[in-house]
């Protein structure tokens, strides 16, 4: 298609960054400010981190900007319709609505649930708990616990904070261990590092070696050193092999950090009982091959050993986390370059609230029907049906969805659909009507990625460089349209019958007692007052990211002679700062009790029974098991609405080995039938070599066929919810996540 000609003054680059994974690419987007429409979106080559790098899903947020159906109007429920309706009559109808529910039921008749796309937007990240502390339930979920959950338990455990979690320098190691991560797919997670597929091929070329242990060859298999098939659900059992094989061979080696690790006799104990030989028919990998990665991690001169959602998204999630960490430390190679690292954010640690040193925020509440442990303020989300259907006098009467799609993104959301429709209210902040925006009473759309400011707070918590970037919105935002932080504030104030304002206040109340005006803080000796006055005139999320970046590593404590950075400093350097390699900084930033690092907590050694139990149970399994995948056009649940990067062919089909479609009699391009304890599908199947014999791949965030939603694009393509199979009984007993890998299923020709 020809491209209007347009004058150049009408059109201007602005450089900002890609939202959409945890990657974080530098974009250039070319906007025709004629028009107010987005001409293109390319990789900034000038982006100190991602140099030009970009993957197909940049091109979405064009598609995103334009899609007609994306809502723009808050939607009321009139009947089993949907009718626009104005702000003021929306925000009302919610607080009212939320305010009764509280008054005659408690407010932990209200739940509240965050998806995913609220940790990418630093108006939503900083501002949602007050929003959830502002309807005062604790029936809070989110995403987190279909996701990386356990990884925040082990790391608050061995740490001392949820996310104090070591991301691997792949810079500069010489051999990086990866279980059940796909980072040529996904662009890497809790690893912010745009072009994983330049970096690995780095790692090879500079000699380093990369092995990838998973049950599908993967996209990153492909590019490996080695790969190794590995059964669904037994990365603790053969984390914990290595673990025993470098204490027998006395490889273990903790250079510096013995100083300050406890535990690491407890360790070598625990280890005693899962020799290669016993895991060995459980993992599918054998135990010479166990021994031989043993001794490949002890020797290289710098290793990282990484994993991610295929190792917290099962059985043992935690277990296996704590696991990674575990030979990290034990290698020596924990804090130490080319190891993994901390890193260390220009606007402050992770975890900037004063804490009680050491103490674990698990199990202060539990969920009513299955006893579910909170961990850090939220509850698990496999509990939420349970908790809407089944909690007697006491169920969960109303829910608010802030940018989450649970019915396609959680488990048995067939039966999550249900108790949603018997919900007495729902209100969802989103841009879509969508599988489960669908039974709202009320819907409350936000701007989208490029009409808003941002800055990743979480990601450069979890970067494997150091850096510093301002995103500004590419466009003004919409008459009428509201940022979602400015909607969450709205219900914050109005349920409470106070105002956004004042919600916003206290944020900042909050955030100002822990950065100035006392010792101990950054600024001791600027009183909150004058470093209110110091902030203004700025609003919203970007007064608080002023504060906090002025208060923190890099900044210039409000001396405005300094060259210390502020958000204004930051947003001069339009491509971002690269603020250098990650560095050592252990045991400083630890904040355990001790103040060292735990490498035995109580809490996970509790959790080993349940491993021994399941090796002395457990033989090599032998039934079919189902796990998903990620692809590189797809971004969970929502971006399938987007033309772009949906059409092609057909790309939610069942990956199944050839040795199993024979035996189940089942043909490339047929369609097989896949049965669960909770529910079954029909898919299209790909017969292929990547598979495991025994194991069966589909990808989730599918399933655009429901009644009564807007996505055209997507229903042209509907494909199937992976999470119809995946079973709400079956979690991560120690965290509560949910097991979306490894879920036995029966699978026959349709
Ligand atoms: N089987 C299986 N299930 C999985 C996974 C898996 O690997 N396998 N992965 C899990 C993981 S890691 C995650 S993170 C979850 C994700 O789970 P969710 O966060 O529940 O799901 P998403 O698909 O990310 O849905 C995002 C929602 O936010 C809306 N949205 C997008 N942008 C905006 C915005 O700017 N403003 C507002 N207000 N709304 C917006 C979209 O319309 C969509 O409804 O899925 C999990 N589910
Ligand atoms: N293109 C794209 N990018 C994304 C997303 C997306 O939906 N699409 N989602 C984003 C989100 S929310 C997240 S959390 C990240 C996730 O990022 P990744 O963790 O890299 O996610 P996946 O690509 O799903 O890779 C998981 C791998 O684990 C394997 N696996 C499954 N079960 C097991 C097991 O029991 N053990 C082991 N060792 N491996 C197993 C799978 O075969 C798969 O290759 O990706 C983010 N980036
Ligand atoms: S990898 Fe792709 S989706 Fe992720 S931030 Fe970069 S361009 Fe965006
Ligand atoms: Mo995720």
């Amino acid at each position: 298609m020809a491209m209007r000609p347009v004058a150049r003054k009408d059109v201007e680059l602005v450089h900002r960054e890609c939202t959409l994974c945890e990657a974080h690419c530098g974009v250039s987007v070319e906007v025709d400010r004629a028009t107010q429409s987005v001409r293109s979106v390319r990789g900034d080559p000038d982006d100190p981190h991602s140099r030009g790098y970009i993957c197909p899903k940049a091109h979405g947020l064009k598609g995103l900007q334009e899609d007609p159906d994306r809502l723009r109007r808050p939607l009321r429920r009139v009947g089993d319709r949907f009718q626009e309706v104005g702000w003021d009559e929306a925000l009302d109808l919610v607080a009212e609505r939320l305010r009764a529910i509280r008054e005659r039921h408690g407010a932990d008749a209200i739940a509240t649930y965050l998806g995913n796309p609220n940790a990418h937007d630093f108006g939503a990240t900083l501002f949602g708990a007050t929003f959830q502390r502002a309807l005062g339930t604790r029936w809070r979920f989110s995403a987190s616990s279909v996701d990386q959950l356990p990884k925040m338990v082990s790391a608050c455990a061995m740490f001392g904070a949820p996310l104090r979690i070591p991301v691997p320098d792949v810079d500069r190691t010489d051999f990086l261990l990866v279980l059940g991560a796909n980072p040529l797919a996904s662009n890497g997670s809790l690893m912010t590092a745009p072009d994983m597929p330049g970096r690995l091929r780095r790692l090879r070329e500079r000699g380093g070696r990369l092995v990838v242990v998973d049950p599908r060859r993967s996209e990153t298999a492909r590019v490996a050193d080695e790969h190794l098939f590995l059964r669904p659900g037994t990365d603790a059992f053969l984390l914990f092999a290595l673990v025993h094989v470098l204490f027998e061979e006395e490889r273990v080696a903790l250079g510096r950090l013995a100083e300050f690790t406890h535990g690491l006799e407890r360790v070598r104990e625990l280890a005693r009982e899962f020799p290669p030989e016993a895991v060995a028919p459980l993992t599918g990998i054998t135990a010479e091959r166990i021994r031989t990665l043993a001794r490949e991690l002890a020797d290289a001169p710098r290793a990282a050993c990484y994993g991610r959602i295929g190792t917290t998204t099962q059985e043992f999630g935690t277990l296996a986390s704590w696991l990674v960490d575990v030979l990290n430390v034990l290698t020596g190679n924990l804090d130490r370059p080319g190891g993994a690292m901390f890193p260390n954010a220009a606007h402050g640690p992770a975890d900037p609230r004063p804490r009680k040193r050491g103490r674990i925020p698990y199990a202060r509440w539990r969920s009513r029907v299955r006893g579910l442990p909170e961990f850090a303020g939220e509850l698990p989300v496999a509990a939420l049906a349970d908790e809407i259907l089944e909690a007697g006098e006491s169920p969960v009467r109303a829910l608010v969805t802030v940018a989450g799609n649970p019915v396609l993104s959680t488990p048995n959301g067939g039966r999550l659909a249900r108790a949603l429709e018997s919900l007495e209210f729902v209100a969802c902040v989103d841009i879509y009507l969508n599988e489960t925006t669908r039974f709202a009473d009320v819907i409350l759309p936000t701007t989208t990625p490029l009409e808003r400011n941002n800055y990743p707070l979480v990601f450069h918590q979890l970067a494997v460089r150091n850096g510093a970037k301002w995103s500004p919105a590419a466009f003004p935002k919409p008459p009428d349209a509201k940022h979602p932080w400015e909607v969450l504030l709205e219900i914050a104030g109005r349920v409470n019958g106070t105002t956004a304002e004042v919600a916003e206040e206290m944020t900042l109340d909050a955030l100002l007692r822990t950065t100035v005006g006392s010792p101990g803080t950054a600024c001791p000796a600027l009183s909150a007052e004058e470093a209110r006055k110091r902030l203004a005139p700025l609003r919203g999320p970007e007064r608080l990211l002023d504060l906090m970046l002025r208060a923190g590593p890099h900044g210039d404590r409000f001396d405005d002679a300094a060259d210390g950075l502020s958000l204004a400093k930051l947003a001069a350097a339009r491509h971002g700062l690269d603020l250098g390699p990650l560095a050592p900084c252990l045991p400083e930033v630890l904040a355990t009790e001790s103040g060292g690092i735990e490498l035995a907590p109580e809490l996970l050694v509790a959790d080993v029974a349940r491993l021994r139990a399941a090796l002395a149970k457990r033989r090599a399994g032998n039934g079919l098991v189902l796990i998903g995948r990620r692809q590189l056009r797809s971004n969970n649940s929502w971006m399938h609405n987007v033309h772009a990067l949906a059409k092609g062919r057909e790309r939610c089909t069942l990956l199944v080995h050839p040795a199993d479609a024979g035996r189940l009699g089942l043909a490339a391009g047929g369609r097989a039938r896949v049965c669960s304890r909770v529910g079954e599908l029909v898919a299209p199947v790909e017969v292929t070599d990547e598979m495991m014999p025994g194991v069966v791949s589909l990808p989730h965030g599918f399933g655009h066929d429901a009644v009564g939603t807007r996505m055209r694009v997507a229903q042209r393509k509907p494909g199937v919810n992976s999470n119809l199979l995946t079973d709400e009984l079956g979690i991560d007993a120690l965290s509560g996540n949910a097991v979306l890998n490894g879920i036995p299923v029966e699978v026959a020709p349709a």
